[in-house]
């Protein structure tokens, strides 16, 4: 069964939510909305979009922020109680190229045990330093799946199947924050879930909204492949058993 619904964690995105939603939309696919705690002003243009559209917007509220691990999760806890199979999960901020998500879908479709992942294609514009800047938790995320299967862990679209996902969540706690994207596909990836990479072109926020904070989040993330480097460690002859299986 393939029964696909979008999810878009949402932290004060009040002017780029807006286009992000219309696009959605546009394809027809149900979608839940979380709303991480926002302020007075985003929470209304969120209750504004979810009034417009009650049979396709479901709008889901954090009392207080959580961050955008516990935001997604909690998307796909209410998509998979209201009967979906697959999250595609996409920024509020507008980055993503919307265009591509009947091609997402399309992938899930084809490959419904795997996580369909994002690969950012960036423009010449991009500053060199956030582009080789990710290049340290690419090869953070290679040592520890010992594969290269991940092109790049940290792009905010990408489809779920909900199931594997909900399983580990009752095993491990992911990181809630900015940690959460790189966290859950190093973990599925141990599990045994296949990746499919996506190629997609990503852009700046559109409402030049950053909530990146440089030190907190670049301490946790540091603090997550650490941890994810000791559980390779315990995992490695099982890993590489499966690596040798499958070659
Ligand atoms: N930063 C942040 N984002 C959250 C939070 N809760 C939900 N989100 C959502 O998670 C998504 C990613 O946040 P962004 O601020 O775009 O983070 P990013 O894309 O990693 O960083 P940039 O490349 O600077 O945009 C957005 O849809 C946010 O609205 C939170 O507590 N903090
Ligand atoms: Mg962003």
């Amino acid at each position: 069964m393939f029964k696909p619904c979008v999810v878009i964690p949402v932290y004060n995105h009040e002017h780029a939510i807006g286009a992000v939603t219309q696009a959605v939309l546009a394809t027809g696919l149900p979608c839940v909305l979380v709303d991480d705690g926002s302020t007075p002003q985003c929470a209304q243009v969120l209750d504004d979009i979810a009034k417009a559209s009650p049979q396709q917007i479901m709008l889901v509220r954090h009392a207080h922020n959580q961050g955008k691990g516990g935001a997604v999760l909690t998307g796909i806890r209410h998509a998979a109680d209201a009967g979906y199979t697959h999250a595609l999960q996409i920024d509020a901020d507008g980055q993503h190229n919307v265009a591509d998500i009947p091609r997402f879908i399309e992938q899930a479709a084809a490959h419904p045990a795997s996580v369909i992942v994002g690969y950012p294609q960036y423009d010449e514009s991009v500053p060199a330093v956030r582009l080789y800047g990710r290049y340290l938790t690419h090869v953070w995320v290679w040592i520890n799946t010992l594969s290269l299967q991940i092109k790049d862990s940290m792009c905010g679209f990408r489809v779920y199947p909900v199931a594997p996902v909900l399983e580990l969540t009752k095993r491990h706690r992911i990181g809630s924050r900015m940690d959460f994207d790189t966290d859950i596909l190093v973990r599925l990836s141990w599990e045994g879930v296949d990746m499919v990479n996506v190629g997609t072109r990503v852009g700046y926020p559109t409402d030049g909204v950053s909530h990146f904070r440089m030190v907190l989040d670049n301490v946790l993330i540091s603090r997550m492949h650490a941890t994810l480097f000791f559980g390779m460690l315990l995992r490695a002859p099982k890993l590489l058993a499966r690596k040798w299986s499958r070659a």
